[in-house]
């Protein structure tokens, strides 16, 4: 397996080690293969808000295991799954599930074109909405404004209808609109970044968005594969009272089982097939297992109190790596929204991706370092984000601050 991983990030590339072989896990903690045990925060990069092995979860795939683990025809657990999602997001009639996010930011993208009948889409530096060709983009160099392939393998033509803009920056957006107005199909953002490490919103940006997108006639997409069922039941889009057009999920709605969706209006999403013309289609789209798996997580994460006993939890972790920074004098700062945050070694606070990129990665990687080698298992990259679980307690916290303050003294 190419570096030994079936995904990048997972390879401890940039933190200079071999990655750790995981054997299992249960509630907030992993087991590698040597047998050594971490408290893990990076509960899969995100989907684990349970914690691993959540009995209802277990209990739930086992049982839809015994009857079939994929039927290539509709299933009812993929309508109670759909009606969930519909209930929790207003912006939602319809839904279309998928077995990954980058199928469903994929799907999102293609289902924009196909409403506004228009070619170009606008994303922001630093945001990852997966690995479809046309998303693999860097900012073109110098004036240009599209982009340009951040992966060989991706030919210029298809970057070329991809629009850089910098996040938390209404103008850079207004620029690009002056220049493409009505040929931008759509916005696509993460609206909380996560995938430059966690860069909240600023106050008004994600409103100037709906409103450039509005008075355009271009789509606004919520890539909200972290932030959907993480930020509360109502995702990004709740919590700062913006409405997308598109909306895609992962992650969390799968329980940690392949999965992935998009949903949006009934007439936008009306265009997908075999409704619409827009074809869209996968094997094990709504897999009964993931959508057992998501079913199970989703009903216990609604219980009450669970949202805000992983903000408490995530508060005092934060609050305490904070005064941690400033008892010891340190260049570094965290940025957190809910139950996700980043330590940045910079300061101030990153609000886009040039001033994350200020941050000294060879700090992070020797954090993460004594961190792991103390059994704390925080994401293997300055530019992902720390994830708090319901399966954590405040002795975790606790214990965790303890070894933060060693590791932090000793970077
Ligand atoms: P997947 O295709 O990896 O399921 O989802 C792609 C995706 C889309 N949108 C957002 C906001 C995402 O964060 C992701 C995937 N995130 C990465 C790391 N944050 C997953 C980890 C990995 O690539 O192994």
């Amino acid at each position: 397996m190419p570096g030994g991983v079936n995904s990048p990030v997972r390879s401890f590339k940039a933190v200079s080690g071999t990655p750790v072989f995981i054997s299992r896990g249960k509630g907030q903690y992993i087991y590698d293969a040597d047998g050594n045990k971490y408290t893990d925060y990076m509960s899969s990069w995100g989907p684990l808000i349970l914690g691993h092995a959540a009995p209802a979860v277990v209990r739930a795939v086992k049982k839809a295991a015994e009857k079939g683990t994929s039927y290539g025809a509709p299933c009812e657990d993929e309508i109670e799954l759909a009606k969930l999602i519909v209930k929790a997001f207003p912006s939602i009639d319809m839904v279309r599930m998928t077995s990954s996010g980058t199928e469903a930011t994929m799907s999102g993208v293609r289902l924009a074109r196909a409403y506004t009948k228009r070619d170009y889409i606008v994303k922001f530096e630093g945001c990852y909405h997966g690995h479809a060709d046309y998303l693999l983009v860097q900012a073109g160099s110098g004036a240009t404004t599209f982009g340009t392939p951040s992966s060989p393998g991706v030919p210029e033509s298809f970057t070329e209808k991809t629009l850089l803009a910098n996040y938390n920056d209404l103008d850079s957006v207004r620029g690009l609109y002056d220049k493409y107005r009505d040929k931008i199909a759509a916005v696509i953002i993460e609206p909380v970044a996560a995938n430059m490490g966690v860069v909240p919103p600023a106050d008004g940006f994600l409103e100037g968005l709906r409103k450039i997108t509005r008075d355009s006639g271009s789509l606004l997409i919520f890539d909200e594969v972290i932030t959907g069922f993480r930020l509360g039941m109502g995702g990004a889009q709740h919590k700062y009272g913006v409405k997308p057009d598109i909306t895609c999920l992962g992650k969390i709605i799968g329980g940690g089982l392949p999965v992935g969706a998009f949903g949006g209006k009934k007439d936008i999403m009306s265009m997908v097939a075999p409704l619409g013309p827009m074809y869209q289609a996968g094997t094990l789209s709504g897999n009964p297992l993931a959508m057992a798996a998501g079913l199970a997580t989703l009903r216990k994460l609604k219980e009450p109190g669970n949202y805000k006993k992983l903000r408490g939890l995530s508060l005092n972790m934060v609050e305490g790596i904070k005064e941690i920074i400033k008892e010891l004098g340190i260049s570094a700062c965290v940025n957190s929204v809910e139950s996700m945050f980043t330590i940045f070694f910079t300061e101030p606070n990153p609000v886009d991706y040039r001033t994350v990129l200020k941050s000294d990665t060879k700090k992070y990687s020797k954090f993460f370092e004594n961190l792991l080698r103390a059994g704390i298992m925080f994401p293997p990259s300055q530019f992902e984000a720390v994830f708090l679980s319901l399966a954590h307690t405040d002795r975790d916290v606790d214990r965790t601050l303890d070894v933060v303050h060693k590791a932090l003294k000793a970077v």
